[in-house]
Order: C-alpha cells, then sequence, then structure tokens
C-alpha cells in the first residue's frame, strides 16, 4: 500500500513534532509519499529525502487582526496541498489546532480527503481542562475519521475528559534504534565527569509538568552517596529557578546545563541514569531515548511512564514528589554494576520487541488503511 499523507505537528523540541517527524521519515523510507505542512521545518527532519516534501505555513499579520489567523491559514494550506498533491489522508499530531483544522481542510477537499489524530498527551491532559477548549478538541476528536493515542493511560484520560465512545487506537511512540543506541563515547564522558564519577541526565521542556526541581532535589541526595555530576538538556521557564536552587545547594561544579540541543542520541549514551520525575507524562519519549541507548530511567509513575518504563525490570518509579524514594533508587543503581547492567540490557530488549520504528509504523500504516477503506 502506497499513501499521500500530509504531516502537521509542532515542529520545535517537543516529544510530539519528534515522534511525528521520526514517523514521518521511516514512512517516506518505506515508499509512502509525505508531505510536512508546519510553520517551520520540524528540528529533526535532517537531510533530504526524494519522498519528503516540507509546506510552509504564514499567518496574515494585517493590522485589523488582533491574533494571527494561524489556525485558518493551517487549514486553508493543508487544503491546498492536500488538492494538489491529491493527498489520501492528513497525520496530524497533538489535538490543538491541528486536529480541528484538518477537519476544516477536509470540509473545503471533500470527504475522500481522510483526517487521522494522534493524541500526545498535554493536548489532553493539560488543554482538556480548560473550557475554553474542552468542545473544540472533542470537536476534532469526535471528526477525526480515525483517532490514535501513545499510551494505554492517554487513551483511558481521553475517554474519561472527552468522548468515551470514541474508538481510539493506541500506538506506542518508537525510537530509530540507528540513532538511539549504546554508542562508545569515552571520549565525551572524559569531558564532562573524572573516571571514577557517575553521570545523571534530565532532558526536558523544564516546564513545571516535568518538575525539574525535583531533579535537583533529587541529584542533591544522590551526591551524598555517590560520587556523580548532573547534565541539563533544554530549556523552559523553571530552568532560571532551577540553576537559582542549584546555586543555593551550592552544586555548581556538579550540574552542567547545556541549554537546547537538536540531536542527543550521542549525550543520551554519556549518562548512567536519567531522571524523568514528571507530574504528568503520557509516555515519556526522552525514557525511552534513554533505554535505547542502555540507560535506565529513575523517575515517577505518573500516568504513561510505567508503560515504557517497567519498574524493577528497566528502571525504578516512585510516587510524584517522593525525591527521597527516587534518590534512594538512583543511589542503588549506581552502586551496583551488575544491577545496572541487569537494567540496561532488558531496556534494550525491550525497545527491540516493543518500541521498534518499523513495527510502529505498520500499525500506523493499519490504521491507514482502515480509513482509507472506508472501515
Ligand atoms: N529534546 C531535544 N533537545 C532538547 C530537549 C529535548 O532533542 O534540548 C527532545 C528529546 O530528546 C525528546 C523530546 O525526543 O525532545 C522531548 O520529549 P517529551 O519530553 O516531550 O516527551
Amino acid at each position: 500500500m502506497f499513501v499521500r499523507i500530509g504531516i502537521t505537528c509542532y515542529p520545535s523540541h517537543g516529544g510530539s513534532g519528534v515522534v511525528a517527524t521520526e514517523l514521518g521519515k521511516l514512512l517516506a523510507e518505506r515508499g509512502h509519499d509525505i508531505h510536512f505542512i508546519t510553520y517551520d521545518m520540524p528540528f529533526r527532519l535532517g537531510s533530504f529525502h526524494q519522498n519528503i516534501r516540507y509546506h510552509g505555513v504564514e499567518a496574515n499579520r494585517y493590522a485589523v487582526f488582533k491574533y494571527p489567523p494561524y489556525d485558518l491559514a493551517l487549514a486553508s494550506r493543508m487544503a491546498q496541498v492536500a488538492k494538489t498533491y491529491d493527498l489520501d489522508l492528513l497525520h496530524v499530531h497533538y489535538a490543538v489546532p491541528h486536529a480541528i483544522a484538518a477537519v476544516l481542510a477536509k470540509q473545503m477537499v471533500g470527504d475522500d480527503l481522510k483526517v487521522v489524530t494522534t493524541l500526545h498527551g498535554t493536548d489532553i491532559t493539560v488543554l482538556g481542562e480548560d473550557s475554553s477548549l474542552k468542545d473544540v478538541i472533542c470537536f476534532g476528536i469526535t471528526h477525526s475519521d480515525a483517532v490514535t493515542a501513545v499510551s494505554n493511560s492517554l487513551v483511558n484520560k481521553t475517554h474519561q475528559l472527552f468522548c468515551a465512545d470514541t474508538f481510539i487506537d493506541r500506538i506506542y511512540n518508537f525510537v530509530d534504534t540507528r540513532i538511539y543506541y549504546p554508542r562508545d563515547v569515552t571520549f565525551l564522558r572524559e569531558k564532562y565527569i573524572y573516571p571514577n564519577e557517575k553521570l545523571l541526565l534530565h532532558i526536558s521542556n523544564f516546564r513545571s509538568v516535568k518538575r525539574p526541581m525535583d531533579v535537583i532535589e533529587t541529584f542533591n541526595r544522590v551526591q551524598k552517596h555517590v560520587s556523580s555530576r548532573l547534565l541539563l538538556v533544554g530549556e523552559g521557564p523553571e530552568l532560571p529557578r532551577v540553576m537559582e536552587r542549584v546555586e543555593e545547594l551550592g552544586l555548581q561544579s556538579r550540574v552542567i546545563c547545556l541549554g537546547k540541543q537538536d540531536e542527543v542520541s550521542q549525550l543520551v549514551s554519556l549518562a548512567d541514569l536519567l531522571l524523568l520525575p514528571s507530574e504528568k507524562e503520557s509516555f515519556g519519549l526522552v525514557a525511552l531515548e534513554a533505554m535505547a541507548c542502555g540507560v535506565p530511567t529513575v523517575g515517577s509513575n505518573a500516568d504513561g511512564l510505567p508503560e515504557v518504563v517497567i519498574h524493577g525490570e528497566t528502571g525504578f518509579l516512585a510516587s510524584v514528589g517522593d525525591v527521597d524514594e527516587m534518590a534512594r533508587w538512583a543511589v542503588q543503581l549506581l552502586k551496583n554494576d551488575d544491577l545496572h547492567h541487569q537494567f540496561s540490557q532488558a531496556g534494550l530488549k525491550r525497545v527491540k520487541n516493543e518500541f521498534c520504528g518499523n513495527k510502529i509504523a505498520e500499525q500506523y500504516e493499519a490504521v491507514y488503511q482502515r480509513v482509507l477503506a472506508g472501515e
């Protein structure tokens, strides 16, 4: 089956955009025609591929508009690209405003154009609680031809918050194991830590839902028992407060802050442990990236994270905010090389069995086939 697919996502650093981009690349490799329709080039799109085209979206800034009408510009661009390239379907990642714009584009083009919406998390768990958006999110979901969500937890949450009757396929996120694998990064490791030290890693958008302050509190406890350093990757609103706390605790020499990075696969391989203490985490893509590099996660048991990290097998999970418990688990793993190796191996096996790209691409293709057959 060959499908012409328009993909819309947030092109910036974030799980939904990363997965949408990686999926587009993989589908292109599998022979499908891929058209990214976004306001900016997705940051992980990388080099040229003959089956991938990019169509930018520009919202008109005419003086009378207090807010540039991006959603309408997107719908209009989707419809235009769909007509020009005879697209079979629009696959949109993140409900707001993408699903709604896609439904509008379908109305402009005609019913042959199908809409597949993938829910990634905060579009449901955060925005779903906003009364100004709830109804329109529900509209986008119920008018899509198929809806997928990245974890069972997110499927259940969507049913609870929105539409109990809508069928939702659970399709997990994936990693490209040609990029994420346990790399030999000894040369880089020497630049950050001494040979007797351990390296803990946190990667996120430093928003409060990621609880980055808990990362610091956990690390502070860990470094009292294990000679270690903490690498912070990413940027976001909580980062200044986080760095203030690092100073208050006198940890400046132990915490390395790299800011936003476009390519994290080498950095992930550097680490002995990933810290992910999120308050909400529909999936936890960084935990999967870490697992693929043989790095266990210590984090919270929020939402879908236990579907990715198996407690006691590929990492350890504690209640949200329980930094003492997280620190205890981290110390246990960092002090016991055999246990660490066992978790690392179990993680690699799990990635191969559950989260490999081609397996996930096949699941999306099955959804495409179903909607195109009108089922
Ligand atoms: N990410 C980066 N660079 C950064 C911060 C995050 O590439 O500076 C990526 C992570 O590697 C992951 C995604 O793929 O963004 C964040 O996923 P999530 O935290 O939204 O699940």
